[in-house]
Order: C-alpha cells, then structure tokens, then sequence
C-alpha cells in the first residue's frame, strides 16, 4: 500500500470544515496537524476530525512537524506569508482562492515557490466539479464542432454575509470571490482569453464592493464567452451554487440546465445527461456539488505531488486567471476593453 502523505491544514474556519471533510475521504492522506490563530477553532476541528496536534501559531507548526504538504484554507490576505514560511520549510502548498489581494502579490508568490523549488497549486474548485468534467470531455469529443460562443451565469440571492461576513466589507467582492471561479472555468473550458470587457454594479445596499458584474471575454481561439454573476437575483427556485449557460460550436449546442442536466444536441440529435452527484456522506444540499469538487481538487493535488506533474491550476498557471480579474476591474473602472496581459 502506497504511504499516507502527512499533511497540515491551517486555518479551521468556514469554508475548512469541507477541506477536513475531503481529507478525510483520501485513504493516501493523514492530517496530522491543524493549526489557527483561534485556538478554540483549532481545537473544535481537532476533536471533530481525531487530529492529535494543535497549533496557534503556523511558525511553530512548520518548525515542529514534518509534513508532506501543508493545505491553507484561510482569507488571501494571509496567504503570502504562510505559504512564505512553508517555502522556507520546503512544504508543498495547496491555498484556497482568492490566491492573493492583487497580481503583483500572486507574482511574488508563485516566484518563491520557484525560487523554492516547492509545487505550489491554488484550491479552484469549480472546474473539478463533476459537471465541469463532464463538459470538457463533450467538448473534447469534437461533437459541437468549432466553438463559438459560451455563457457562465450564476445568479442567487443566498444570505452569503451570513457565512462569509468578511465579504460586506471588501472593495473587490464579487468578481475577486467568484468571478475567480467563471474566469478559471472559461479558461479551462474556452481556452486562453485576449480580451476582457467588464461592468460591475452594487445592488446590494451598505456592502463596500461589487455584488454583481458581468464580463464578455474573447478568446484567442475564436469563441466570445459571457459570465454573469449576482449575489443580488431573486430568483424561485434559488438556484445556488450551480452554474447554468450554454455552449455553441459549429456542430451542435450544450445547454447547462439546472441541477446538473445536461441537453446536447448535435449531428446525431438531442440526449440529456444528468450528472450525479458523489454521493459523499457528510455532504449536503445545496453545497454537495461544491463539496464533491473539494475533494476532487484535494485529489489532483496529492497525484500531481505523487507523479511530480504540475496541477492544472499551479500557482503559475493561476496567474492567467488574476491576470484576467485585474482586467476585469480595469474594464469596469475605465469603461474600456482590456487586453490582458499573456501569462501562461
Ligand atoms: P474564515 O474567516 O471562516 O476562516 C479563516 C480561518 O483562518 C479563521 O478561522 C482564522 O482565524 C484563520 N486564520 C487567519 N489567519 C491565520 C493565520 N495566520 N494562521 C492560522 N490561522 C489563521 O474564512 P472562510 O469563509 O472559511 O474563507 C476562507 C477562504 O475560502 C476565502 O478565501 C474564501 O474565498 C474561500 N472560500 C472558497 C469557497 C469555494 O467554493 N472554493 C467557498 C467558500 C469560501
Ligand atoms: O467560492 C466562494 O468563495 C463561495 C461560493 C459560494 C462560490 O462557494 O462564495
């Protein structure tokens, strides 16, 4: 049997509790640590999940135990100086997104962990959910022929202040908290973007930043997509956290339709796919296909640490993703369209 890779986990919060969860579910992996400056969630993670260390302080985590990896589900204005001391230490990182509060900050990031030698992989979920993988492989069938045109909307009016208060009161909200998600999906399913055209609004009010924007890409390989998103839609069904949209090639049409169906209608006519879930038993609606996608992303990382490949989402390659979101919020600011800078 293959060695369990021992990891940490810093950073017991909100979003951690599915992190913990997916580590659980990996035979090949033991947390053997958690460590968070609130000791009382250091401890309530430790008993819930039989973890043995604590840790209030990530210096001593890295000086006291030898790990294989360290995972760092916290707000991205603490991740350059975690993942810098686990560099130091030479631990493998996985972060959460947002990877950090600016580009310039994702540059010097991803350059430590070269000058490291250390991988280094941003947790972006979104495109290891079931239905994001099943897309790419229609897609790679060849069956919509050329593609042409994509849209990404996800719209809900879920009380996210609730989990996330932190959220109220930042100056880039919406699309730095999940526009991130659509500008990685776009690549991963689109390909590479050359142009970005963004407008922004705050529906919401007394929040700091943007609770809503939509963003028109062009995409060097000839498709123009469309990512709307909205933390302000009154909608019956609320259809949160799901993804809808639809792809068009020169050969047929994908339709992304609620709870995770699929209508393709190509040469050969019209089927309907109906993606399942994992069937994971500490998931729960309306979080399950985001839960199962925590665990996927958990998975590639520790493979692409095993087999020494880069992760699809390396810290390298998600500077192509923050360089899109800086466009982004320069479009919206400038009314302009935006060639973003090439970065991967
Ligand atoms: P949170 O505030 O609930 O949790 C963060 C935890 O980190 C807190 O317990 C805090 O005490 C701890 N912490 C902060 N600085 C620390 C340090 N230096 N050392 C140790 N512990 C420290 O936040 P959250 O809502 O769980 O969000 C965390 C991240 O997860 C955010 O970046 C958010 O965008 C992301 N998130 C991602 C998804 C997704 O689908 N991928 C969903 C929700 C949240
Ligand atoms: O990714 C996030 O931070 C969350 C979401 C609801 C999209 O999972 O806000």
């Amino acid at each position: 049997m293959t060695a369990r890779l021992k990891g940490a986990v810093i950073g017991c919060g909100f979003f951690a509790q599915n992190h913990l969860h997916g580590w659980a579910d990996l035979d090949d992996v033991e947390i053997v640590a958690v460590c968070d400056v609130d000791e009382a969630k250091a401890r309530a993670a430790a008993e819930k999940f039989g973890i043995t260390r604590v840790y209030t302080s990530a210096k001593t985590l890295f000086a006291t135990e030898a790990l294989g990896f360290v995972d760092i589900p916290t707000t991205m204005e603490t991740h350059e100086a975690l993942a810098g001391l686990a560099f130091a230490h030479g631990v493998p990182v996985i972060l959460q997104k947002p990877f950090a509060p600016d580009l310039d900050a994702c540059r010097r990031i991803v350059a430590a962990a070269a000058a490291a030698n250390v991988p280094l992989m941003i947790h972006e979920d979104f495109r290891f959910q079931n239905l994001s993988r099943t897309v790419r492989k229609i897609l790679d069938s060849g069956e919509l022929g050329r593609l042409t045109f994509g849209r990404l909307s996800w719209r809900t009016g879920i009380d996210v202040y609730s989990n996330q208060p932190y959220l109220a009161n930042v100056k880039r909200f919406m699309i730095m908290d999940v526009g991130i998600h659509l500008l990685d999906l776009a690549r991963f399913l689109f390909g590479e973007a050359d142009g970005v055209f963004c407008r922004t609004q705050q529906i919401k009010e007394g929040i700091a930043g943007e609770d809503a924007a939509t963003i028109l890409l062009s995409h060097e390989q000839g498709a123009t997509s469309i990512l709307d998103f909205s933390y302000a839609t009154r909608r019956d069904p609320d259809p949160f956290p799901q993804t809808l949209g639809e792809i068009e090639g020169t050969e047929g049409t994908l339709v992304i339709g609620a709870d995770q169906v699929l209508t393709v209608h190509g040469k050969g006519g019209t089927r309907r796919i109906a993606v399942p879930q994992d069937g994971r038993a500490w998931t729960r609606e309306p979080w399950t296909q985001i839960q199962d996608s925590v665990v996927h992303t958990q998975r590639h990382f520790i493979d692409s640490l095993r087999s020494g490949v880069e992760p699809e989402t390396s810290g390298r390659d998600s500077l192509a993703t923050y360089a899109l979101l800086e466009a982004a919020y320069l479009s919206a600011a400038s009314g302009r369209l935006i060639h973003p800078e090439r970065l991967v």
